[in-house]
């Protein structure tokens, strides 16, 4: 059976791709102290506390923004 598939999701600036990377162990995805760092999504197998699982680290969702790069992350 595949992996269960975790997705990292919420809004920009807020630590998940550094929770990301703590969870995978390395530093897959780029952090950033300014929103809108992450824009693609990254994928990797990862396994805590004995359970594995594939995690997805995407792109921060400002929901109100009319501007075109959150449209384009969106
Ligand atoms: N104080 C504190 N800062 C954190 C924590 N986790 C992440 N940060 C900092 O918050 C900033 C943003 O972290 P990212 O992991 O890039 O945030 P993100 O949610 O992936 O951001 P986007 O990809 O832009 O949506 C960085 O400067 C991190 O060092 C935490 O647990 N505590
Ligand atoms: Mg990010």
């Amino acid at each position: 059976m595949a992996n269960p598939l975790v997705a990292l999701v919420g809004r920009p600036n807020v630590g998940k791709s550094t929770f990301f990377n703590r969870v995978a162990g390395r530093k897959i995805s780029i952090t950033e102290d300014r929103p809108g760092v992450t824009r693609d999504r990254l994928y990797t197998d990862a396994v805590w506390r004995g359970k594995n699982f594939t995690m997805v680290d995407t792109g921060g969702i400002e929901l109100k923004s009319e501007d075109v790069m959150w449209k384009e992350i969106a």
